[in-house]
């Protein structure tokens, strides 16, 4: 790994030390830059990192993804500037065919379009509220992993028995629940056996590493 610095002061990391065409503006600690890393990792695309320092955001991520400079941001040597991690990683997935990430079947796609969609409702929006200390885990948290958790016991993977992007976006903040808000998320006997399934999985494993680096 080639690890440089630019003259603007953000590191560079190129996983194989040759000229990259995409570079992922990342911050390890955000779960939208993991869901973003994570499809690169499955993908195995070669790409730069440039960190960006999140409590100390410079002027130019505000420029390349205004108005606040949210992370992540894909941008490829060719003029191609994506941020949102939903879209990055469908622009991904359609870019670099293998492993497909998302069903072949209409329905099936929009299913995993929904639950995307809907991972602020259904986790995202509980997780904050305790992690910003506005109201206990058992208001709304601890029945949003109980609701998680009963369909991850009707089915392998969050949208039916497949892994795909679905599965990626949620697990950014499973992954973080116990050294942010103090659950242990493998006490839901779903969740727990859902994780073991993604933990087998390279991509997942190089994230519970950044997980472990925080
Ligand atoms: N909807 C965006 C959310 C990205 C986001 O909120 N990233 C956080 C870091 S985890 C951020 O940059 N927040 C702006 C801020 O903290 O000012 C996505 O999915 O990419």
């Amino acid at each position: 790994m080639r690890v440089g610095r630019l003259g603007n002061g953000h590191h560079v990391d190129s996983e194989r030390g040759e000229t990259a065409l995409l570079t992922l503006y990342d911050a390890p600690r955000c779960p939208f830059c993991a869901r973003s890393r994570i499809v690169l990792a499955e993908k195995q695309i070669e790409y730069e990192t440039v960190v960006v320092d999140l409590d100390a955001r410079p002027d130019w991520i505000v420029e390349l993804n205004p108005p606040d400079g949210r992370v992540p941001v894909l941008e490829g040597s060719d003029g191609l500037i994506l941020p949102e991690s939903s879209v990055i990683n469908r622009y991904l997935d359609e870019r670099f065919l293998q492993p497909p990430l998302m069903p072949s079947d209409p329905f099936q796609r929009a299913c995993v379009e929904l639950a995307i969609d809907r991972f602020n409702d259904r986790l995202g929006g509980s997780h904050y509220r305790v992690y910003f200390g506005d109201e206990p885990a058992s208001e709304r948290l601890e029945p949003a992993l109980r609701a998680f958790d009963r369909e991850l016991e009707a089915h392998p993977y969050v949208v039916g028995s497949d892994y795909t992007l679905a599965d990626i976006a949620y697990i950014p903040w499973i992954l973080r629940t116990r050294a942010r808000i103090g659950i242990d998320v493998r006490e839901y006997a779903g969740i727990r056996s859902w994780l073991e399934r993604l933990e087998r999985r390279p991509a997942i494993g190089a994230e519970i590493d950044v997980v472990a680096s925080l």
